[in-house]
C-alpha cells in the first residue's frame, strides 16, 4: 500500500519514535508546529476520522490512554489533540493519526 504511514510502521521509512505497543506508534513529526509535535497513529490502515466505527473505536479509545503517557514522557501537561479529516481540513497523510501539540500558537493546524 502506497501510504508514508504505513511504510513508517513497516520501517521502510525512519522515523524518530517515542511509543510503541502492539496496536499504536507515535514518533515526531517531520515538520513540527511546535517545540513538541508527535503523531500517534494505529498500526492499521485507517484513512482518517471518518473511517472511526464501532467495530474499531477500541483501538482509538487506546490510542487515547497512550497519549497521556507520552505527554508525560515528553514533560507536558497542557497540549491538544487534533486529528485533521480530509484534504479541505488539511489531511495530508490518510491514515488516522493524531497530532499531540502543546502551546496555543499553532502554524495553520487550528
Ligand atoms: P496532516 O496534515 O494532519 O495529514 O498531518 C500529517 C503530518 O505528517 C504532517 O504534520 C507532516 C507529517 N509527516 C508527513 N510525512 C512524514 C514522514 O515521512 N515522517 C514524519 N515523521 N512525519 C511526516
Amino acid at each position: 500500500m502506497d501510504c508514508i504511514f504505513c511504510k513508517i510502521i513497516a520501517g521502510e521509512i525512519p522515523s524518530t519514535k517515542v511509543y510503541e505497543d502492539e496496536q499504536v506508534l507515535a514518533f515526531r513529526d517531520i515538520q513540527p508546529a511546535a517545540p513538541v509535535h508527535i503523531l500517534v497513529i494505529p498500526k492499521t490502515h485507517l484513512i482518517g476520522a471518518a473511517a472511526i466505527t464501532a467495530e474499531n473505536s477500541a483501538l482509538v479509545a487506546h490510542i487515547f490512554e497512550v497519549i497521556p503517557k507520552i505527554a508525560a514522557a515528553e514533560g507536558i501537561t497542557d497540549y491538544r489533540v487534533v486529528t485533521n479529516q480530509g484534504a479541505e481540513a488539511g489531511q495530508t497523510v490518510h491514515h488516522l493519526h493524531f497530532h499531540i501539540l502543546p502551546g496555543r500558537t499553532l502554524k495553520g493546524m487550528c
